[in-house]
């Protein structure tokens, strides 16, 4: 299995390769290391086996198509000339973007995850989930379907099956899906679901606010009926904030204290581990710029949602969505 070979699992500093039916663990040689290429889940990959131990991942063969998320690690998002992109997977043909029917529901990050997709080469799906639970999933459908008239909005419920049909018509060999969106919209219970067998571990959400608990931590290719379905953890930071470095900047502090509470979605209302909260019982935070920052960040948050719709039909207008037949 030395040639075209595919990246199913990306750990610390090793990678699960599969050919086949063989699979193998393998490390990157010191060229590549040294170029800081770095193999992604999806990648195709030639590689040296090695008998003894972890076989050598040699060249990464050219991305047909990619999906970043902006790289934070160095600068703040909506500065075109300094962003940094991160690739997180690649070879990918359709990108269900995976949104629960709650109030996790948000067409600012449904807009945001289709302009990434479509800006890396795949076609973004709209799969919002949990039918179920929700009375009326009309609305929030009409909703995330008056995004464009190029993405496709499809409403599921993995528990009874409802809809699963349509999205079967993604399904065809040879073709690779990834599957994005927060945590507990219910990524891995769909994987499960199409697999029909327990495959990815899954996870209660949070009763109060909807939100997950991060269960899946990496990114891994899963075979079902020769279709490749790529499970990702939620992103965290996807709805990146424009003008957060500007905000971040004047209250360096607060920000500290924001980066501190144990939830990173803390509303800092009644969350245990909230780091606010207790600044402002203990006076080393005033209420008054406490308000002041929090009244900049939800205005910046509402643009955001508003640029995130821009950028998403900037996107389609430049890479024209092939309707499917
Ligand atoms: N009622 C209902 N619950 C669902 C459905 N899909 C998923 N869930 C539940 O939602 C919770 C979260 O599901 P997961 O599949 O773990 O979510 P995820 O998107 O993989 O989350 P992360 O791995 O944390 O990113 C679990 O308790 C699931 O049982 C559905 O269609 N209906
Ligand atoms: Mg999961
Ligand atoms: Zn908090």
């Amino acid at each position: 299995m030395n040639n075209n070979c595919r990246v199913i699992q990306v750990h610390r500093d090793r990678y699960l390769v599969r050919s086949g039916e063989e699979e193998t663990y393998c490390v990157l040689t010191g060229n590549l290391r040294f170029r800081e290429e770095y193999p992604v889940v999806g990648d195709y990959v030639n590689i040296t086996e090695n008998p003894y131990g972890d076989s050598l991942i040699r060249e990464i063969l050219p991305r047909k198509t990619v999906f970043c998320r902006p790289d934070r690690s160095g600068h703040a998002d909506g500065f075109a000339k300094t962003l940094q992109v991160q690739p997180l997977i690649a070879n990918i043909d359709y990108v269900f973007i995976i949104t629960s029917l709650n109030r996790d529901f948000s067409t600012g990050r449904i807009a945001r995850y289709a302009a990434m997709a479509v800006s890396g080469g795949a076609v973004p799906v709209a799969v919002l989930t949990k039918a179920d639970l929700c009375p009326d999933p009309g609305e929030m459908e009409a909703k995330a379907a008056a995004l464009s008239g190029d993405l496709k909005t499809i409403v599921i419920s993995s528990r009874t099956g409802f809809g699963l049909e349509r999205l079967r018509e993604y399904f065809r060999p040879g073709v690779t899906i990834a599957l994005l969106g927060s945590s507990g919209a219910g990524k891995s219970t769909l994987i499960n679901t199409l697999a029909g067998q327990e495959i990815m571990r899954t996870g209660e959400i949070r009763e109060e606010d909807s939100k997950g608990r991060h269960t899946t931590t990496h990114r891994e290719l899963i075979e079902v009926d020769g279709v490749s379905l790529i499970d990702t953890p939620g992103l965290r930071e996807l709805g990146v904030i424009d003008a957060g470095e500007g905000i971040a900047g004047t209250f360096a502090d607060i920000a500290d204290l924001v980066s501190r509470c144990a939830f990173s979605d803390c509303t800092h209302r009644n969350e245990p581990g909230c780091a606010v909260r207790r600044a402002l019982e203990d006076g080393s935070l005033t209420p008054e710029r406490w308000r002041m920052y929090s009244r900049l960040e939800e205005e910046n948050r509402r643009s955001s949602v508003r640029k995130n719709e821009r950028m998403m039909k900037i996107a389609m207008e430049r890479r024209k969505i092939p309707r499917k037949k």
